[in-house]
């Protein structure tokens, strides 16, 4: 007979290989300190958007779902129900917790993130930003999904506004949350554009902040439209901000008067474009983010792909796509949508 604590000492030692063999597989197959190495068994990937009850963010998913399902990876996705600035902390934490082999997340605040991201990083866990960067916090994630090249979108943003007020007016900005890097990405560019002669005539009054939120959205707009009476135009670079835009204008009879553009879903936007409210505006394809991350994680996670300047890899339907700076594949190209077209698009 043994006695009691040799007892319990046996009953440890037999089943310590069982616990740490149940421990690893919970975490990112094969995870190490730091890095990770090529995964063999079944790939897991979550998707964290900004925030729950966007449609847009519907449409990554779509995407992801059907890339991950040509992988025969396991695709989940989780939101916060706001896209504040640490809203997504928690279920960074919860997924590290779960042991996914992937995180991809559309980032609210970089700042804000970044810790939880390199916590997950440090369990092998692969994180790829999708549709927002963290920029100046580009060691939270090791590769980044852009819907096009964010170089341009200001200024494309601009070309809208001054192609709907004939060049010259008062406009106001209409944006998501404060914190948001696609967008303070884009005012920023937008901002410098402005000190340019091509945009001379254009006079940004105001910069309004929806969250992505329906309601405030359309306060924010129906503020601008009384603060500013001789408003030209409202660009939202926003799905959200957008469409409450439009529906400020259209509810305080304004059509013609004020114009609204900016960055819309066809889906959303339909029914504005038809009774004449929006002339104009623009997007992509979110739905093919989605679908270029699930291929992107996929080849991380298995260790095919190594992220790189240059390095490019198969993407399924929209074949070879390659890196560019900072580790950002974009999926492109922009649209501009309007009566003529609208029809063809439904997402
Ligand atoms: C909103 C989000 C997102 C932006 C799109 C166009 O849903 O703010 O970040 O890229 O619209």
């Amino acid at each position: 007979m043994l006695p009691p604590y040799r007892v319990r000492l046996f009953v440890i030692a037999a089943l310590l290989p069982a616990a740490l063999a149940a421990g690893c597989s919970k975490r990112s197959p094969q995870a190490i300190a730091g890095g990770h190495k090529a995964a063999t068994g079944p790939v897991t990937v979550v998707y964290i958007p900004k925030n729950t009850g966007n449609p847009y963010f519907d449409s990554i998913v779509q995407g992801f779902k059907k890339g991950c399902g040509e992988l025969h990876d396991t695709f989940t996705t989780v939101a916060p129900a706001t896209a504040d600035a640490a809203s997504q902390i928690p279920f960074i934490q919860d997924q590290v917790q779960r042991g996914v082999s992937a995180i991809a997340i559309s980032p609210n605040s970089p700042d804000a993130i970044k810790p939880a991201l390199k916590q997950a990083m440090a369990q092998g866990i692969v994180v790829v930003a999708v549709n927002g960067d963290m920029p100046g916090s580009e060691d939270g994630r090791e590769a980044c999904v852009l819907p096009m090249d964010f170089g341009i979108t200001g200024t494309s943003q601009l070309d809208l506004v001054s192609g709907l007020i004939g060049g010259k007016g008062d406009f106001a900005i209409l944006s998501a949350t404060t914190d948001a890097p696609d967008q303070n990405t884009w005012i920023a560019s937008m901002k410098a554009a402005l000190k340019t002669p091509k945009y001379a005539g254009l006079h940004l009054v105001q910069i309004a902040y929806g969250n992505d939120d329906p309601q405030k959205s359309l306060t924010e707009a129906q503020g601008l439209l009384t603060q500013f009476p001789n408003l030209k135009c409202i660009d939202a670079p926003t799905s959200v901000g957008i469409a409450a835009a439009a529906q400020a204008v259209e509810v305080a009879n304004a059509a013609g008067r004020v114009q609204v553009t900016g960055l819309g879903t066809p889906n959303q936007m339909r029914r504005f474009v038809k009774d004449g409210t929006v002339k104009k505006f623009a997007l992509w394809s979110p739905f093919d983010e989605g679908y270029l991350a699930a291929y992107l994680i996929h080849g991380m996670v298995k260790g095919a792909i190594k992220p790189g300047a240059g390095v490019s890899f198969p993407a399924g339907t929209l074949g070879n796509r390659q890196f560019g700076a900072k580790n950002v594949v974009v999926t492109g190209p922009p649209l501009v949508f309007d009566a003529s077209n609208i029809d063809k698009y439904h997402f």
